[in-house]
């Protein structure tokens, strides 16, 4: 497996409870490298952008509505297979079926406000790491 980075994003629900030590704790548990991370308001644009492929859900307005709720900590991680390895330490989208340990059991409120986000792709991460950062922003 190849090092790898994934994009990350430490939701409103997470921030507002304060929550961003304990989870950037799990990422450094997981062996996953925070090599750039800055905190956010997203705009409405911006989220609807980072969206797009949910546009026609019927949860997109909320999701929208939701991610700019708030401040957001946006986050570059690297490491050895850190796109999958990274989804691991997130675990499922609804936390009433995530595994024990990752962050959103320990962490989700529920499917719609659940604590992070993480590419699942390698095409995606790639997107996703350009909408948010320039590369003198990530240190490896
Ligand atoms: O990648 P991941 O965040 O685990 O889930 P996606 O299926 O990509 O959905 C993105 C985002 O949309 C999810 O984190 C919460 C929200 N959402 C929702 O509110 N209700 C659903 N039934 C599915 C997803
Ligand atoms: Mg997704």
């Amino acid at each position: 497996m190849a090092i790898e980075r994934t994009f990350s994003i430490i939701k409103p629900d997470a921030t507002e409870r304060n929550l961003t030590g304990a989870i950037n704790a799990l990422i450094e548990k997981a062996g996953l490298r925070i090599v750039a991370q800055k905190r956010i308001r997203m705009t409405r644009e911006q989220a609807e952008t980072f969206y797009a492929v949910h546009k026609a859900r019927p949860f997109f307005g909320e999701l929208v509505d939701f991610m700019i709720s708030g401040p957001v900590v946006v986050q570059v991680l690297e490491g050895e297979g850190a796109i999958l390895k990274y989804r691991d330490v997130m675990g499922a989208t609804d936390p009433s079926k995530a595994a024990d340990g990752t962050i959103r059991k320990l962490h989700a409120k529920s499917i719609g406000e659940n604590s992070v986000h993480g590419s699942d792709a390698a095409e995606t991460a790639a997107i996703e790491i350009a909408q948010f950062f320039s590369g003198n922003e990530i240190v490896g």
